[in-house]
């Protein structure tokens, strides 16, 4: 085991901090989740979960926690529903299926970055073992047609640099954007030959902005042209990259630096290489949005039947 690895788990699996102060403090308050390790027993309350998936909206987000549920037979008792646990923090919300926790993470590094941060303690404080996390999303992709799945074998920013770049007391602290290889393996087995459509693995860009950072021409700026963009297109594809979106490069850095395994499967919306803007009907982009969460879901049933 190399010294990077035996700093993040405990040997019983259990996600360890790499802040010795959280333990110093009388009580963590995960603020915006609105729960709090004294406020709450988060033993009690989130000591079974073995799976973490997050995605961008609140409502994608309740509709895999449902879908999640009749998948796995989880049974609710009688005349309940499904409760936003993180409802009144009016930032993300997050549902509890069993062992799995269904949350929405926002647009950007800088959300899905905070959300992190405090599911990750989250996970320490309920003496979790060994979870998987998911990013369930969409992306544009780069010579794929839309409605291709792309589990991420590796992210890199808008420089093709792979690793989160985030500035710490005026310095820039760089951390790598690894995901789980076998994780990745697993999940491309589980695509079906009847599946109607690709299931494909590949690197992915992840960018700060939606449209001049991602070289798209219909944004309210643009200072280049369709030959800039092409050649740029055109370049990174051929460094790799298969889709861009947002959230993967800080998804898979605080992941890998807390020591949990995790994956990105996002499905693409449109082939960047073909144009900019999304112009999907609205039915065939929610039938899209839910093959992600297919994948997902036969990966977590395989594992329960296993267990
Ligand atoms: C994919 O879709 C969003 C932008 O439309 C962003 O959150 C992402 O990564
Ligand atoms: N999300 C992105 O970030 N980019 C796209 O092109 C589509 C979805």
């Amino acid at each position: 085991m190399s010294s990077d690895e035996e700093l993040d788990e405990y040997p019983d699996g259990t996600v360890r901090l790499r802040n010795p102060n959280i333990e110093l403090m009388d009580q963590d308050i995960l603020y915006h989740l609105a729960l709090g390790s004294e406020s709450h027993d988060l033993i009690s309350m989130f000591g079974d979960i073995k799976f973490v998936c997050m995605g961008g909206t609140p409502k994608r987000m309740e509709q895999f926690a449902y879908y999640i549920m009749e998948q796995i037979g989880h049974k609710l008792p009688a005349g309940t529903t499904l409760l936003d646990i993180s409802q009144y923090s009016y930032r993300y919300c997050m549902y509890k299926v069993g062992p799995v926790l269904s949350i929405s993470h926002g647009m950007g590094i800088p959300s899905v970055g905070i959300l992190l941060h405090e599911v990750i303690k989250l996970m320490y404080h309920a003496r979790v073992r060994d979870p998987i996390f998911f990013r369930i999303g969409t992306c544009g992709g780069i010579g794929l047609e839309g409605g291709t799945v792309v589990i991420s074998e590796d992210a890199v920013d808008g420089m093709l640099q792979p690793f989160l770049e985030l500035p710490v007391l005026g310095k820039l602290i760089r951390r790598p954007a690894k995901l789980d290889k076998k994780l990745c393996r697993e999940l491309r087995a589980l695509a079906q030959p009847d599946d109607p459509y690709e299931t494909v693995t590949g690197r992915t860009m992840c960018t700060y902005d939606f449209y001049e950072g991602q070289g798209r021409l219909d944004g309210a700026f643009c200072d280049f042209n369709e030959n800039d963009k092409m050649e740029y297109l055109n370049k990174i594809h051929k460094s790799g990259v298969v889709n861009i979106e947002m959230e993967s490069l800080s998804f898979a850095a605080l992941t890998h630096h807390a020591g949990v395994k995790s994956a990105v499967i996002c499905v693409t919306l449109m082939d960047r290489l073909k144009g900019d803007q999304v112009l999907a009907p609205k039915e065939v982009l929610d039938e899209w949005q839910q093959r992600p969460c297919t994948l997902v879901s036969r990966y977590i049933k395989r594992y329960l039947s296993m267990k």
